[in-house]
């Protein structure tokens, strides 16, 4: 199949969008340091062959953002949208593993109210990661930094 795989990466802050990019494209693209506060402001694209298809994933940044003010993010996501025309196949959702909580419900309902108001619901898949608690090693660096 020629025509390329068009992904786009959602979910709230620190849940592990950026890692799971750099995971399917198998390269280091997406800013996925070890920090307190998100990396990931903009949205950003990229693509790698994978298994014989391009694949295009876009990054966002969190939903709900602490850093951002709620405007912000929606054009964000306009924008992942744009970056990937002409239009995505599919919407990653990134949980963390054991917690799609009611922000998470809300996460995806307001998805659905910036992307395609009154539409047909989004194709939507979901992305479980360990998350930051999980690595024990970055526990470690967590109460090294704190110190
Ligand atoms: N154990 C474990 N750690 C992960 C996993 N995915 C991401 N991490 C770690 O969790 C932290 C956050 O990952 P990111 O990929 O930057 O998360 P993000 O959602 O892009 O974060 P922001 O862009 O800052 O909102 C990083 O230190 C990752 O190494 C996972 O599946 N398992
Ligand atoms: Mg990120």
């Amino acid at each position: 199949m020629n025509c390329p795989l068009r992904v786009v990466l959602v979910g709230q802050e620190r849940v592990g969008k950026s890692s799971a990019g750099n995971t399917i494209l198998g390269k280091e693209t997406f800013d996925c340091r070890f920090t307190m506060t998100p990396l990931t402001l903009t949205s950003q694209e990229d693509s790698a062959m994978v298994l014989g298809r391009r694949v295009s994933v876009v990054d966002t940044p969190g939903l709900f953002s602490s850093q951002l003010s709620e405007g912000q993010v929606k054009a964000e996501l306009e924008r992942a949208v744009e970056l990937s025309s002409p239009g995505p196949h599919v919407f990653l959702l990134c949980v963390q593993l054991g917690r799609f909580t009611e922000q998470e419900r809300k996460g995806l309902q307001m998805l659905e109210k910036i992307l395609c108001p009154g539409v047909l619901p989004l194709p939507c898949f979901l992305c479980f990661s360990g998350g930051v608690g999980s690595r024990r090693r970055s526990h470690h660096r967590l109460s090294k930094m704190n110190e």
